[in-house]
């Protein structure tokens, strides 16, 4: 290669590393709008194992602040929040129970997980924070042994939000 050859492609190099950068950051902001914040609060049915309310919604793509209250007054279970996969709802509540009181009747790690709160005691609030996965509803439960049975509701994801 001659100097010369070598200095333009030196200078084309420049030219590219300038302009790269830019390109990309067009490309990103078409793609990937940035993240629309949702709060979404649901609460226990007071001492019942229930949640209140049943069914929540957001967009895909959302970044979800959820807020979990145990409004019970009488009852001292405590309670969680756990959102999971579809589909999994039976061997979600058998991990859970596996995993026992110490990790806190939850299967940490456990991919079919999507989100999930710490146990919550009476009059607590508990917060998560989580990217909405992609449109589907679906199912949130109380992980800890027996109250999944009553203690679950269904979050709609519907289509990501237009820009
Ligand atoms: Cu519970």
């Amino acid at each position: 290669m001659t100097a010369m050859a070598l200095a333009v492609s030196r200078r084309q190099f420049a030219w590219l590393a300038a302009s790269i950068p830019a390109a990309l950051c067009a490309c990103t902001s078409k793609t990937a709008p940035a993240a629309v914040p949702v709060d979404l609060l649901v609460e226990t049915d007071g001492d019942l194992l229930e949640f209140k309310p049943k069914e929540l919604t957001c967009h895909a793509g959302d970044l979800v602040r959820l807020t979990f209250r145990h409004t019970g007054k009488y009852v001292n279970f405590q309670h969680n929040w756990v959102l999971i996969l579809p589909g999994t709802f039976d061997a979600i509540t058998a991990a859970a129970t596996e995993a026992g009181e110490q990790k806190g009747w939850l299967p940490v790690g456990d991919e079919r997980i999507l989100a999930f709160t710490p146990l919550c005691g009476r009059g607590q609030t508990v917060i998560t924070q989580f990217t909405a996965p992609k449109a589907a509803d679906y199912l949130f439960i109380c992980t800890y042994p027996g109250h999944a049975q009553s203690m679950w509701g269904v979050l709609h994801v519907l289509p990501r939000r237009s820009t």
